[in-house]
C-alpha cells in the first residue's frame, strides 16, 4: 500500500488508495460482478488497493455459523477468482483485523441517530427483518465508514446502490477533520458507466441480489452455462417484440445492459445486432455471452478452491498488511480523541 511512482516531473507521488467490501452472504452475482468486483481488478494495475470480505457487516442480519464460515472462505477465493491478485493487493477478511471494530466504535461517537435513520439499506433491510431491527444494522454505515477511512482511502469502486454509504462516509471524515485536524482522506466513489445497477431478471424494478429468495432473479458467477441461459431466457420482458434500450422497457433494458457490459458493445451497436430477430434470440444470445465471459472464472474457482492451504496463506498475509496499514490511523485518531497510550 505504501508504493510510490515517479510522476512527470521526476518527484515521487503516493500512488491513490482504493479500498472496497462485498459480504459474504451468497455467491456473488453478476450484479456484484459487473457493478463492483470486475471493476476492482482493473484498477490492481494503477492503484494501491485493498479489498475485504466484510464478514462483520454480514452478522447484522441473523446468519448461521456454519454456512457464514463456508460462505466467507467461499467468496474469499471468489474473489481471487475474479481476478483480485493477493501479491499486488491487500485481499483479507475483515474479522482477522480488529483495527475495523475498534475505529467504528469511535465513529459511532460522531455519526448521528438522524443520518443513519435516512439511509435507503436500513430502511429495506429493516423492512426485511421485521424482527431483529438490531444496533448492528443501524450503524452498518459507521462499521463501512471506518473500513473505508483506516487506509486512507481516495477512491472506493461501487455500485450505485452504496453511494449514499459513501456520502455518508465522507460526512462523518468532514466531521472529525474540522473538530482535529487533517485525520483522514475525504474518499470518492467510483461508480461504473455500464451496469451500475444490475437489476433482478423477475422484477427488473428490484436490484439483482445475491440474498434474493427466488435463484431465478439472479445469476451467481458460478452458475453453469445452461442454468444462465435458461435463466436468461426466462427473464422478464414486455410484450413489444423490438430489441432496444427505451423507458419503459426496464426488463429489456436490463439484458441489454448486461449484455453491453459483457461483450464491450454499445448500446446501439447491441439494438443493431437484434435488429428484426425478436426477445427469443436476444434472450439465448444474452445467456451464451453471460456463460462465456463467466466461464474462465468458475474454471479459477474450481481450481482454488481445492487448495485450502494456499488459501489460509493468502489471507493470514493479507490481514497482517491490512493491520499494519490501519492500525497507524487508529493510532492517531486515538491521540486525537484524548485515549491514553498503554506501555504494552
Ligand atoms: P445482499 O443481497 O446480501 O444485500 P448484495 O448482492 O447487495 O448483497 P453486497 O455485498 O451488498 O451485495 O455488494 C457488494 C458490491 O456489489 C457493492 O459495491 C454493491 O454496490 C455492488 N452491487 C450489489 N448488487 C449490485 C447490482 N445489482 N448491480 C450493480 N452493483 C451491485
Ligand atoms: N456496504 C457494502 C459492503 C461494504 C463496503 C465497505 C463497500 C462494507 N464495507 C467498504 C465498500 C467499501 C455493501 O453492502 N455492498
Amino acid at each position: 500500500m505504501c508504493a510510490t511512482e515517479q510522476n512527470t516531473t521526476g518527484q515521487t507521488a503516493r500512488k491513490k488508495r482504493i479500498f472496497s467490501g462485498i459480504q459474504p452472504t451468497g455467491v456473488f452475482t453478476l450484479g456484484n460482478y459487473l457493478g463492483a468486483v470486475k471493476n476492482w481488478v482493473a484498477m490492481q494495475e494503477e492503484y494501491d488497493c485493498a479489498y475485504s470480505i466484510v464478514n462483520m457487516h454480514a452478522i447484522t442480519v441473523r446468519q448461521d455459523p456454519a454456512k457464514l464460515k463456508k460462505q466467507t472462505l467461499d467468496s474469499y477465493a471468489l474473489m481471487l477468482a475474479c481476478g483480485v491478485d493477493p501479491q499486488k493487493s491487500i485481499a483479507f477478511i475483515q474479522s482477522h483485523v480488529r483495527t475495523h471494530a475498534e475505529l467504528a466504535w469511535v465513529l459511532d461517537c460522531y455519526t448521528q441517530f438522524g443520518e443513519l435513520s435516512r439511509m435507503t439499506q436500513f430502511k429495506d433491510k429493516s423492512a426485511k427483518n421485521a424482527d431483529n431491527i438490531n444496533a448492528g444494522l443501524f450503524t452498518y454505515p459507521s462499521l463501512m465508514a471506518a473500513d473505508i477511512l483506516l487506509y486512507q482511502a481516495d477512491l472506493v469502486p461501487i455500485g450505485e446502490y452504496q453511494k449514499q454509504h459513501l456520502e455518508l462516509t465522507r460526512d462523518i471524515a468532514n466531521r472529525f477533520n474540522g473538530l482535529y485536524g487533517n485525520v483522514f482522506t475525504i474518499p470518492d466513489p467510483l461508480i461504473p458507466k455500464a451496469a451500475a445497477r444490475v437489476k433482478s431478471l423477475q422484477d427488473p424494478a428490484k436490484k439483482m441480489s445475491k440474498s434474493d429468495e427466488n435463484p431465478n432473479a439472479y445469476i451467481s458467477i458460478l452458475d453453469e452455462p445452461g442454468s444462465i441461459i435458461k435463466k436468461c431466457k426466462r427473464a422478464v420482458t414486455d410484450s413489444d417484440t423490438v430489441v432496444c434500450y427505451a423507458e419503459g422497457k426496464d426488463g429489456v433494458n436490463n439484458l441489454i445492459t448486461i449484455y453491453a457490459a459483457v461483450t464491450g458493445k454499445s448500446f446501439e451497436e447491441v439494438a443493431r445486432e437484434f435488429d428484426g430477430k425478436g426477445y427469443g434470440v436476444f434472450k439465448q444470445a444474452v445467456g451464451e455471452a453471460v456463460a462465456e465471459h463467466l466461464r474462465p472464472i468458475r474454471e479459477e474457482y474450481a481450481r482454488l478452491s481445492a487448495d485450502p492451504a494456499y488459501l489460509e496463506t493468502c489471507y493470514t498475509e493479507g490481514a497482517r498488511r491490512a493491520l499494519s496499514i490501519s492500525n497507524r490511523t487508529l493510532e492517531k485518531v486515538y491521540k486525537k480523541v484524548g485515549f491514553v497510550k498503554p506501555c504494552l
